[in-house]
């Protein structure tokens, strides 16, 4: 079973859904950008403060703070055994640094959600967190076309394997699919 993943997909695919129940079923760490960026935000620190205003507009914050996030996250302890990666590379330079950080090899899998962008618009809606108004959703797809579907490319031009899944359809059936494709790897 593949035990360094990537997940990817638009805002709104489900990365954090599925890589929530994955990570709890398989004992993976998920590694979480949003959420890093959103506990940050929380505590209020400067840093907090300054990112919320790019995440609210519906913009990417900074490659190089990106990079450091991920970085120390990854080497912590809970990383050792495995983690799944959500949310991050979202540009190429992070996908360039990423992989410079864990090598070629380092990445065992990367699972691209696949959901259609009316159903993606719905379900943000509903999940209604400060960045999900409809004006923002349409930019942050908009940001998604023109710098994370290039990482795809990039990824595969340097040998990663990508593993299209249909992102739509129950949780359990998703989560399942996801599963079929990491089982699949070794
Ligand atoms: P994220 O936290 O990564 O948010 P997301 O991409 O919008 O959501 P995700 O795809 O995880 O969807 P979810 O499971 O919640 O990023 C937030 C922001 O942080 C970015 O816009 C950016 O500003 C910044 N950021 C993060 N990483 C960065 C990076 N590397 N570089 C620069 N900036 C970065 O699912 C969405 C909704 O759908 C939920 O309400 C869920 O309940 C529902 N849902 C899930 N699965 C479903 C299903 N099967 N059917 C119906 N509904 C479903």
């Amino acid at each position: 079973m593949a035990k360094r993943v990537l997940i990817m997909g638009p805002p709104g695919s489900g990365k954090g859904t599925q890589a929530a129940k994955i990570c709890a079923q398989r004992g993976l760490d998920h590694v979480a950008t949003g959420d890093i960026l959103r506990e940050a935000m929380r505590t209020g620190s400067e840093m907090g403060r300054k990112v919320k205003a790019v995440v609210d507009s519906g913009n990417l914050v900074g490659d190089g703070l990106m990079y450091e996030l991920v970085k120390v996250r990854l080497r912590e302890e809970s990383a050792q055994g495995g983690f799944m990666l959500d949310g991050f590379p979202r540009t190429v330079p992070q996908a360039e640094a990423l992989l410079e950080l864990l090598g070629k090899d380092g990445i065992e899998a990367v699972v691209l959600l696949r959901v259609p962008e009316e159903a993606i618009v719905e379900r943000l809606l509903l999940r209604g967190r400060t960045d999900d108004t409809e004006e923002t959703i349409r930019h942050r797809l908009e940001v998604y076309e023109k710098e994370t579907e290039p990482v795809l490319r990039y990824l595969e031009s340097q040998g990663v394997k990508i593993v299209v899944v249909d992102g739509m359809g129950s949780v359990d059936l998703i989560a399942k699919r996801i599963e079929g494709v990491l089982d699949a790897i070794n």
